[in-house]
Protein backbone atom coordinates (compact mmCIF):
# COMPACT_ATOMS: atom_id res chain seq x y z
CA UNK A 1 0.00 0.00 0.00
CA UNK A 2 1.48 3.82 -0.78
CA UNK A 3 2.15 5.53 1.89
CA UNK A 4 -0.11 8.20 0.77
CA UNK A 5 -3.06 5.71 1.48
CA UNK A 6 -4.18 4.98 4.72
CA UNK A 7 -7.45 5.22 7.50
CA UNK A 8 -8.15 8.00 8.79
CA UNK A 9 -10.17 8.64 12.29
CA UNK A 10 -11.97 11.30 13.53
CA UNK A 11 -13.11 10.96 17.74
CA UNK A 12 -16.39 12.88 18.26
CA UNK A 13 -16.80 13.91 21.38
CA UNK A 14 -20.30 13.36 23.68
CA UNK A 15 -21.21 16.67 26.07
CA UNK A 16 -18.31 17.64 28.29
CA UNK A 17 -19.93 18.76 31.83
CA UNK A 18 -18.87 22.05 33.43
CA UNK A 19 -17.35 20.22 36.56
CA UNK A 20 -15.96 16.99 34.11
CA UNK A 21 -12.25 17.63 34.87
CA UNK A 22 -9.80 17.58 32.24
CA UNK A 23 -8.63 13.67 33.39
CA UNK A 24 -12.12 12.46 32.55
CA UNK A 25 -12.05 13.76 29.28
CA UNK A 26 -8.71 12.89 28.40
CA UNK A 27 -9.12 9.71 29.52
CA UNK A 28 -12.25 9.91 26.79
CA UNK A 29 -9.89 10.70 24.25
CA UNK A 30 -7.37 8.23 24.95
CA UNK A 31 -10.03 5.15 24.78
CA UNK A 32 -11.23 6.54 20.74
CA UNK A 33 -7.62 6.85 19.93
CA UNK A 34 -7.53 2.98 21.48
CA UNK A 35 -10.27 2.23 19.48
CA UNK A 36 -8.33 3.88 16.09
CA UNK A 37 -5.48 2.43 16.44
CA UNK A 38 -7.27 -0.85 16.55
CA UNK A 39 -8.51 0.03 13.62
CA UNK A 40 -5.38 0.46 12.00
CA UNK A 41 -5.55 4.54 11.75
CA UNK A 42 -2.64 6.77 10.52
CA UNK A 43 -4.12 9.80 12.69
CA UNK A 44 -7.22 10.91 14.70
CA UNK A 45 -9.03 13.99 14.38
CA UNK A 46 -10.50 15.09 17.59
CA UNK A 47 -13.16 18.06 18.20
CA UNK A 48 -12.65 22.03 19.23
CA UNK A 49 -11.90 23.01 22.82
CA UNK A 50 -11.80 18.83 23.41
CA UNK A 51 -10.41 18.84 27.51
CA UNK A 52 -13.57 20.83 28.64
CA UNK A 53 -17.31 21.88 28.38
CA UNK A 54 -17.95 25.13 25.71
CA UNK A 55 -17.30 27.54 27.85
CA UNK A 56 -17.72 30.41 25.95
CA UNK A 57 -21.59 29.86 26.39
CA UNK A 58 -21.40 31.12 29.63
CA UNK A 59 -20.28 35.12 31.18
CA UNK A 60 -17.47 35.32 33.09
CA UNK A 61 -15.86 38.46 34.80
CA UNK A 62 -12.97 37.66 37.19
CA UNK A 63 -9.45 36.71 35.33
CA UNK A 64 -9.11 33.52 38.14
CA UNK A 65 -12.66 32.00 36.82
CA UNK A 66 -11.10 32.39 32.96
CA UNK A 67 -7.86 31.50 33.31
CA UNK A 68 -8.86 27.70 34.77
CA UNK A 69 -10.62 27.24 31.29
CA UNK A 70 -6.89 27.35 29.90
CA UNK A 71 -3.86 25.57 29.37
CA UNK A 72 -0.83 27.22 29.97
CA UNK A 73 1.42 24.26 29.06
CA UNK A 74 1.00 21.71 26.33
CA UNK A 75 1.51 18.74 27.04
CA UNK A 76 0.43 19.43 30.84
CA UNK A 77 -0.16 16.73 33.37
CA UNK A 78 -3.54 16.17 32.53
CA UNK A 79 -2.81 15.59 28.68
CA UNK A 80 0.45 14.00 28.85
CA UNK A 81 -0.83 9.91 28.96
CA UNK A 82 -2.35 11.25 25.36
CA UNK A 83 0.70 11.97 23.66
CA UNK A 84 2.23 9.17 25.60
CA UNK A 85 -0.45 7.08 24.32
CA UNK A 86 -0.05 7.94 20.78
CA UNK A 87 3.62 7.76 20.94
CA UNK A 88 3.13 4.02 22.00
CA UNK A 89 0.54 2.85 19.56
CA UNK A 90 1.90 5.21 16.65
CA UNK A 91 -1.04 7.31 15.79
CA UNK A 92 -0.59 10.62 15.21
CA UNK A 93 -3.91 13.09 16.99
CA UNK A 94 -4.92 17.02 16.21
CA UNK A 95 -6.34 18.07 19.74
CA UNK A 96 -7.94 21.64 20.06
CA UNK A 97 -7.65 23.61 23.17
CA UNK A 98 -7.82 26.98 24.77
CA UNK A 99 -4.07 28.10 24.97
CA UNK A 100 -3.04 31.06 27.34
CA UNK A 101 0.64 31.87 26.27
CA UNK A 102 3.52 33.21 28.68
CA UNK A 103 3.06 36.21 27.17
CA UNK A 104 -0.95 36.02 28.74
CA UNK A 105 -2.40 35.85 25.38
CA UNK A 106 -5.60 33.40 24.88
CA UNK A 107 -6.17 31.57 21.95
CA UNK A 108 -8.84 28.87 20.63
CA UNK A 109 -5.88 27.15 19.19
CA UNK A 110 -5.72 23.32 17.49
CA UNK A 111 -2.17 21.26 17.58
CA UNK A 112 -0.97 18.10 15.81
CA UNK A 113 0.86 15.80 17.27
CA UNK A 114 2.80 12.78 15.58
CA UNK A 115 5.14 10.98 17.82
CA UNK A 116 4.78 12.35 20.33
CA UNK A 117 5.97 15.84 18.51
CA UNK A 118 3.93 19.16 18.07
CA UNK A 119 4.23 18.97 14.47
CA UNK A 120 1.41 21.85 13.66
CA UNK A 121 -0.62 24.64 15.79
CA UNK A 122 -3.32 26.61 14.45
CA UNK A 123 -5.19 29.58 16.45
CA UNK A 124 -8.54 30.47 15.36
CA UNK A 125 -9.03 33.20 13.07
CA UNK A 126 -12.93 33.72 12.89
CA UNK A 127 -14.49 34.02 16.22
CA UNK A 128 -18.29 34.17 16.26
CA UNK A 129 -20.06 35.58 18.44
CA UNK A 130 -19.54 38.76 20.97
CA UNK A 131 -17.85 40.40 24.06
CA UNK A 132 -20.40 41.22 26.50
CA UNK A 133 -23.42 39.65 28.28
CA UNK A 134 -26.36 39.68 26.04
CA UNK A 135 -28.95 38.22 28.36
CA UNK A 136 -31.85 37.66 26.19
CA UNK A 137 -29.96 34.75 24.24
CA UNK A 138 -30.77 31.21 26.04
CA UNK A 139 -26.91 30.62 26.36
CA UNK A 140 -23.86 32.69 25.56
CA UNK A 141 -21.42 32.73 22.25
CA UNK A 142 -18.72 34.85 23.98
CA UNK A 143 -15.90 33.77 21.80
CA UNK A 144 -14.71 37.26 20.68
CA UNK A 145 -14.21 38.16 24.58
CA UNK A 146 -12.58 35.17 25.82
CA UNK A 147 -10.03 34.67 22.66
CA UNK A 148 -7.95 36.92 20.31
CA UNK A 149 -7.98 36.42 16.67
CA UNK A 150 -5.19 33.96 15.69
CA UNK A 151 -1.82 35.08 14.83
CA UNK A 152 -0.54 32.46 12.47
CA UNK A 153 -2.03 32.90 9.89
CA UNK A 154 -3.51 29.91 7.79
CA UNK A 155 -0.13 27.26 7.75
CA UNK A 156 0.22 24.24 5.56
CA UNK A 157 2.96 21.71 7.43
CA UNK A 158 4.08 18.14 6.16
CA UNK A 159 2.59 15.16 8.66
CA UNK A 160 1.37 12.10 7.77
CA UNK A 161 3.08 11.45 4.52
CA UNK A 162 1.15 14.47 3.37
CA UNK A 163 0.42 17.75 3.51
CA UNK A 164 -1.84 19.18 6.23
CA UNK A 165 -3.86 22.34 7.64
CA UNK A 166 -5.96 22.67 10.01
CA UNK A 167 -9.40 25.17 10.59
CA UNK A 168 -11.59 25.68 13.98
CA UNK A 169 -15.25 25.56 13.36
CA UNK A 170 -16.73 29.09 12.81
CA UNK A 171 -13.63 29.32 9.93
CA UNK A 172 -15.35 26.25 7.94
CA UNK A 173 -18.02 28.40 6.83
CA UNK A 174 -15.75 31.31 5.24
CA UNK A 175 -14.52 29.81 1.26
CA UNK A 176 -11.28 31.82 2.65
CA UNK A 177 -9.95 29.95 5.28
CA UNK A 178 -10.06 27.05 2.48
CA UNK A 179 -8.52 28.98 -0.55
CA UNK A 180 -5.67 29.77 1.76
CA UNK A 181 -5.56 25.95 2.66
CA UNK A 182 -5.55 25.00 -0.68
CA UNK A 183 -3.47 28.02 -2.34
CA UNK A 184 -0.91 26.74 0.52
CA UNK A 185 -0.72 22.85 -0.60
CA UNK A 186 -2.84 21.19 1.97
CA UNK A 187 -4.06 18.10 0.73
CA UNK A 188 -5.98 16.57 4.38
CA UNK A 189 -7.73 19.64 6.52
CA UNK A 190 -8.50 18.45 9.84
CA UNK A 191 -11.13 20.35 12.00
CA UNK A 192 -13.00 20.65 15.36
CA UNK A 193 -16.14 22.02 15.96
CA UNK A 194 -18.88 22.95 18.59
CA UNK A 195 -21.95 23.90 16.53
CA UNK A 196 -25.55 24.80 18.60
CA UNK A 197 -28.49 23.48 17.31
CA UNK A 198 -29.76 26.74 18.24
CA UNK A 199 -28.43 30.10 16.90
CA UNK A 200 -29.81 32.87 18.67
CA UNK A 201 -29.73 35.96 16.11
CA UNK A 202 -30.97 33.71 13.57
CA UNK A 203 -33.33 31.10 15.01
CA UNK A 204 -34.79 30.67 11.54
CA UNK A 205 -31.94 28.71 10.15
CA UNK A 206 -31.88 26.02 13.61
CA UNK A 207 -33.22 23.71 11.19
CA UNK A 208 -30.69 24.15 8.84
CA UNK A 209 -27.33 23.54 10.76
CA UNK A 210 -26.39 19.87 9.81
CA UNK A 211 -26.99 21.02 5.96
CA UNK A 212 -25.17 24.38 6.37
CA UNK A 213 -22.33 22.12 8.15
CA UNK A 214 -22.16 19.72 5.27
CA UNK A 215 -22.13 22.31 2.93
CA UNK A 216 -18.95 24.23 4.04
CA UNK A 217 -17.53 20.90 4.87
CA UNK A 218 -18.44 19.65 1.12
CA UNK A 219 -17.34 22.54 -0.87
CA UNK A 220 -14.33 23.38 1.12
CA UNK A 221 -13.16 19.84 -0.07
CA UNK A 222 -14.12 20.16 -3.39
CA UNK A 223 -13.28 23.19 -4.38
CA UNK A 224 -9.15 23.07 -3.63
CA UNK A 225 -9.47 19.28 -4.10
CA UNK A 226 -8.57 18.27 -0.68
CA UNK A 227 -9.57 15.88 2.58
CA UNK A 228 -12.05 16.92 5.21
CA UNK A 229 -11.15 15.19 8.64
CA UNK A 230 -14.14 17.06 10.83
CA UNK A 231 -14.82 16.13 14.40
CA UNK A 232 -17.98 17.56 16.41
CA UNK A 233 -18.15 17.54 20.04
CA UNK A 234 -22.11 16.66 20.02
CA UNK A 235 -24.96 16.03 22.18
CA UNK A 236 -26.63 18.15 25.07
CA UNK A 237 -24.08 19.81 27.14
CA UNK A 238 -25.09 21.74 30.17
CA UNK A 239 -28.60 22.83 28.16
CA UNK A 240 -27.47 23.09 25.18
CA UNK A 241 -28.19 20.99 22.18
CA UNK A 242 -24.56 20.70 20.30
CA UNK A 243 -25.06 19.10 16.38
CA UNK A 244 -22.93 16.13 15.48
CA UNK A 245 -22.65 15.07 11.95
CA UNK A 246 -18.65 14.80 12.07
CA UNK A 247 -17.63 13.23 8.75
CA UNK A 248 -15.02 12.80 6.10
CA UNK A 249 -15.08 14.08 2.89
CA UNK A 250 -13.47 13.06 -0.47
CA UNK A 251 -11.85 15.37 -2.76
CA UNK A 252 -14.74 15.12 -4.97
CA UNK A 253 -16.78 16.61 -2.47
CA UNK A 254 -18.44 13.71 -1.41
CA UNK A 255 -19.04 12.08 2.84
CA UNK A 256 -17.14 8.93 2.60
CA UNK A 257 -17.89 8.29 6.39
CA UNK A 258 -19.90 9.88 9.33
CA UNK A 259 -21.20 9.99 12.27
CA UNK A 260 -24.28 7.68 13.60
CA UNK A 261 -24.82 9.42 17.12
CA UNK A 262 -24.19 12.82 19.10
CA UNK A 263 -22.08 10.77 21.59
CA UNK A 264 -18.66 9.70 22.17
CA UNK A 265 -18.06 7.84 18.55
CA UNK A 266 -14.74 6.88 16.18
CA UNK A 267 -15.13 7.29 12.45
CA UNK A 268 -12.82 5.99 9.94
CA UNK A 269 -12.04 5.95 6.40
CA UNK A 270 -9.85 5.03 3.82
CA UNK A 271 -7.87 7.82 2.46
CA UNK A 272 -5.37 8.21 -0.50
CA UNK A 273 -3.65 11.60 -0.79
CA UNK A 274 -2.97 11.53 -4.16
CA UNK A 275 -6.74 11.69 -5.14
CA UNK A 276 -6.20 15.71 -5.07
CA UNK A 277 -5.09 15.73 -8.13
CA UNK A 278 -8.05 14.19 -9.61
CA UNK A 279 -9.81 17.83 -9.12
CA UNK A 280 -5.91 19.98 -8.57
CA UNK A 281 -4.86 18.50 -12.36
CA UNK A 282 -8.60 19.27 -13.77
CA UNK A 283 -11.46 21.51 -12.77
CA UNK A 284 -9.77 23.24 -9.68
CA UNK A 285 -6.03 23.91 -11.54
CA UNK A 286 -4.88 26.90 -9.65
CA UNK A 287 -2.14 27.69 -12.22
CA UNK A 288 -4.32 27.23 -15.44
CA UNK A 289 -7.69 28.41 -14.33
CA UNK A 290 -7.63 31.05 -11.32
CA UNK A 291 -7.81 35.01 -12.20
CA UNK A 292 -6.53 36.55 -9.11
CA UNK A 293 -6.28 39.90 -10.80
CA UNK A 294 -10.03 40.16 -10.59
CA UNK A 295 -10.11 39.03 -7.05
CA UNK A 296 -9.10 42.49 -5.67
CA UNK A 297 -12.38 42.98 -2.93
CA UNK A 298 -11.50 39.65 -1.57
CA UNK A 299 -8.34 41.28 0.24
CA UNK A 300 -9.69 45.08 1.04
CA UNK A 301 -10.02 46.02 3.78
CA UNK A 302 -13.46 45.00 5.65
CA UNK A 303 -15.95 46.75 6.52
N1 LIG B 1 -17.57 27.27 17.91
C1 LIG B 1 -18.04 27.93 16.85
O1 LIG B 1 -17.29 28.57 16.12
N2 LIG B 1 -19.39 27.87 16.63
C2 LIG B 1 -20.05 28.58 15.57
C3 LIG B 1 -21.47 28.92 15.92
C4 LIG B 1 -21.56 29.92 17.03
C5 LIG B 1 -22.21 29.51 14.73
C6 LIG B 1 -20.06 27.79 14.27
O2 LIG B 1 -19.72 28.38 13.23
O3 LIG B 1 -20.45 26.63 14.26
Amino acid sequence: MSHRRYIVALGQLGPIAREEPRASAVARLCAMLEEAAKRGARLIVFPELALTSFFPRWYMDGPAEIDAWFETEMPNAAVQPLFDLSADLGIAFHLGYAEKTPEGRYFNTAIFVENGVIVGKYRKIHLPGHRQNEEWRAFQHLEKRYFEKGDLGFPVFDGADGRLGMCICNDRRWPETWRMLGLGGAELVMLGYNTPQHYPPAPEHDHLQHFHNALSLQAGAYQNGLWVVAAAKAGREEGCDLIGGSCIVAPTGEIVASAATVADEVVTAMVDLDRCAEIRANIFNFAAHREPGDYGLITAPKG
